[in-house]
């Protein structure tokens, strides 16, 4: 695809490191132009910090995608994160009818450990199973995965549970699913894929320390690789290395617990289109 034209809709967590902040750095690296609707404004993430602030923008929204469409305004890329309620995922599925021409990616961002993120219960799981239906592709971790599957966590599992996981998400229309957070054996992580061409599983190295927001980080870096290489499984390999290369780069402050460096590793990384 030349010169994608690529909205994503997510949260903007003011302070944390992750959503929007994370997505349109990224992005811009790559030399994408990006635009953004937020579903909503939080002081910081959710998952690291106490009494955070929320302002809902789902009465904005519709006023700012009318405005849009007299303006004739258009995408190629969809790329849908963490939202924060129901009504934005009922909002995203308009967005993608009448605005999107092209690449529908979510990310279903919800939950982690096997937990859902304070924001949500099953009713927004319920709704999230409608918006990945629609999705061409859509990256869940583990966590995330079950709970889309109604397959219960497991900490210990093999190969036949995560192709259950992959089979189940497909059957409920998304054509091409990425799982996050896989592992075989406890030295090593990977991503697990059901793609056009059938199973992959791409294995990393396991780094002990976890951080907030490596999901967002690996969800735009994949799709910033997709769009270079048009290569899906090229782009789920790089992007694991950039969130490697992140966490490695953070690894060792011990001030830093809200999300990880990526921003130094910027530059050499994308390098441009
Ligand atoms: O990193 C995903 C994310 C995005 N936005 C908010 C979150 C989280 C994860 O906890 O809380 C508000």
């Amino acid at each position: 695809m030349n010169n994608p034209k690529i909205l994503t809709i997510q949260d903007i967590s003011c302070y944390g490191q992750c959503s929007i902040t994370v997505a349109l750095p990224i992005l811009s690296a790559f030399g994408y132009e990006t635009a953004i609707l937020p579903s909503a404004i939080l002081s910081t993430h959710t998952a690291g910090f106490k009494d955070f602030t929320v302002h809902d923008l789902s009465d904005e929204i519709p006023k700012i995608v009318n405005h849009w469409e007299k303006e004739k305004i258009r995408f190629d890329v969809l790329y849908s994160a963490y939202l924060g309620e129901v009504r934005h995922i009922d909002l995203v599925l308009e967005i993608k009818k009448t605005l999107l021409n092209g690449l529908f990616l979510v990310d279903p961002v919800m939950g982690d450990n096997g937990k859902l993120y304070p924001a949500f219960d099953q009713s927004y799981v319920e709704a999230m199973k409608r918006l990945v239906s629609q999705a061409d592709i859509i990256i869940p971790n583990l966590t995330e995965a079950c709970f889309l599957a109604d397959v219960p966590y497991q900490e210990e599992y093999d190969e036949a549970y995560i192709l259950v996981l992959l089979k189940r998400l497909k059957e409920l229309g998304a054509k091409q699913v990425i799982i996050t957070g896989v592992h075989y054996h406890k030295d090593t992580l990977g991503i697990a894929s059901l793609l056009e061409d059938g199973y992959h599983y791409y294995e990393h190295k396991r780094i002990s320390k976890s951080y907030h927001g490596t999901g967002d980080i690996y969800t735009s870096a994949f799709l910033g690789e997709y769009l270079k290489h048009q290569d899906i499984q090229k782009a789920i390999e790089l992007a694991a290395s950039f969130v490697v290369a992140s966490i490695e780069n953070t690894l060792g402050d011990e001030t830093h617990n809200y999300g990880v460096k990526f921003e130094p590793l910027l530059s050499q990384y994308a390098g441009g289109k």
